[in-house]
């Protein structure tokens, strides 16, 4: 007799779908097979089981380097992301200038702990990599499960040089930590905003000028090349271009521990929304910029071909108010406007709706973008798949019900979302975390707190044999041993 048991369902993993029941003891899988009975049972009949979704690049109670505040705490970010079939989530964590890692780590611990309603972890944005945070302050924070961070190429108050990037680069692949990377080219961008908005271009619609292709095809072309100096796994953040995710599977299938993220926005918005009326296209201003339909089509082709590891929503919610996107007043320019969009609760069931329903992609891939490849990337080794032993994170879908999106369905703490009005076909309807329903039959079932911190493992890069440049090599560099 097992504590749950989830039957007459379809479940799917990322390599099959069979027909089975799950049974659930202590929060984690403890079966799968027919007939299985419980005390407590959701009947699945007519309904996709699948792993409760991982979100894995989202901003959640963090201040941007100039001071706002996302308007999603740890409880509105992860109820919203548990109404998109979402059981897990890593936010950042970022350092500033002047902090350390431990302390930023203290400070997002006080502000999750207790608070969210799905199990979390965090990304370090690392933002100062001076001496002790290289020596102490990173080995530090990957004993205490954070294995992955994130640095920019580009903001003034955030980007790291060349030099630093290699540092860290280093420093995480001798931990076994995933460095992630914001890759767009700071002084390209720097140019083309003063000349914008020296000719009086300011509009919300020229942010994305500010923000050319190129930009990005330069960082990541560069990071690539660091992260292969020094044969160091790197995942490119938000490739917004085709050249970009070019350059993400070129290396890849050179061998170089390259991993590729994409977002819902690059699928399904354009640079024609940055067009609406008034300071309308602020709400969708995220950098990098929403680009054209021709890099929309190239961009699922790359999803469908298996560059991109990760499918995030990049959540980065500011209001369309004074607490937000128009906190320099209405007339503000692209460069004082927040970057980011709300997005948690709508990235699963747009790939599904968009993905798997209109034959884009498998049913296996979607299972693989919305948690398998995240769990294996970050280490989130319990999560992901459902398999006997793994945590009961689950999220039941019905494949048939139709919504048209608003902003009040999000559940989270904003006032609009970019995808407002689409007709969205699949839905989560009940979400388990560890075995618990955290949705249940479209309703909140749980306190907040129920979440809990997970420690996250080392990077798995099985598959990866990475490259090794001459000069590193001792068997070329006349024996000089510059890394181990
Ligand atoms: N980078 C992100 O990852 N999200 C929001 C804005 C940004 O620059
Ligand atoms: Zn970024
Ligand atoms: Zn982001």
């Amino acid at each position: 007799m097992f504590d749950l048991t989830i039957t007459g369902g379809t479940l799917a993993t990322a390599t099959d779908t069979f027909a089975a029941d799950i049974g659930i003891t202590d929060g984690r899988i403890a079966a799968l097979g027919h007939g299985l009975e419980g005390r407590d049972t959701i009947d699945a009949a007519g309904k996709l089981v699948l792993p409760g979704g991982i979100e894995a690049h989202c901003h959640i109670a963090q201040e941007s380097a100039t001071g706002g505040m996302t308007s999603d705490d740890y409880t509105s970010g992860s109820i919203s992301a548990a109404f998109g079939g979402n059981s897990c989530f890593v936010p950042f964590a970022a350092q500033h200038r002047g902090m350390g890692v431990t302390e930023t780590l203290d400070l997002y611990d006080s502000r999750a702990s207790g608070t969210s309603v799905i199990d979390y972890g965090y990304h370090l944005i690392v933002a100062d990599p001076t001496p002790t945070v290289l020596s102490e302050e990173l080995p530090a924070a990957f004993a205490r499960g954070v294995t992955s961070f994130k640095v920019f190429m580009t903001y003034d108050l955030m980007r790291i040089d060349d030099r630093q990037f290699l540092d860290i680069l280093t420093v995480a692949r001798d931990y076994g930590a995933l460095t992630m990377v914001h890759a767009e080219n700071s002084g390209m961008i720097a140019w083309m905003t003063e000349r914008l908005l020296a000719a009086g271009h300011s509009q919300p619609r020229y942010h994305a000028v500010s923000h050319p292709a190129i930009a990005e095809a330069e960082a990541i072309n560069r990071a690539i090349a660091l992260a292969r100096l020094v044969d160091a796994p790197l995942l490119i953040v938000h490739v917004s271009t085709p050249e970009g995710a070019t350059l993400v599977a070129d290396a890849r299938r050179d061998g170089a521990k390259v991993f590729g993220e994409t977002c819902t926005q690059y699928l399904f918005l354009s640079r024609d929304d940055l067009d609406r009326p008034g300071m309308e296209g602020a709400k969708f201003m995220c950098s990098p910029p929403l680009r054209d339909e021709a890099t929309q089509a190239a961009l699922w082709r790359h999803l469908q071909a298996g560059t991109f590891s990760v499918f995030s929503s990049d959540h980065a919610p500011y209001r369309f108010d004074a607490t937000g996107k128009l906190a320099h007043g209405p007339e503000a320019s692209f460069k004082q406007i927040a970057n980011g969009m709300p997005g948690i609760g709508m990235r699963l069931p747009m790939l599904f709706s968009e993905g798997v329903r209109k034959g884009r992609i498998t049913l296996q891939q979607f299972v693989a973008l919305s948690a398998t490849n995240a769990a294996r990337l970050y280490g989130l080794k319990a999560k992901g798949s459902l398999a006997i032993g793994m945590d009961a994170d689950i999220a039941i879908w019905d494949p048939e019900e139709t919504r048209i999106v608003t902003a009040e369905m999000q559940h989270d703490n904003m006032d609009y979302t970019p995808f407002d009005g689409r007709e969205v076909t699949g839905w989560p309807t009940t979400v388990l975390c560890r075995g618990t329903r955290v949705i249940a039959d479209g309703a909140l079932a749980v306190e907040p707190g129920h979440g809990r911190y997970v420690a996250r493992e080392k990077i798995d890069l099985t598959g990866h044999p990475g490259t090794r440049v001459p000069e590193l090599d001792p068997a070329t560099n006349f024996g000089a041993r510059i890394v181990p």
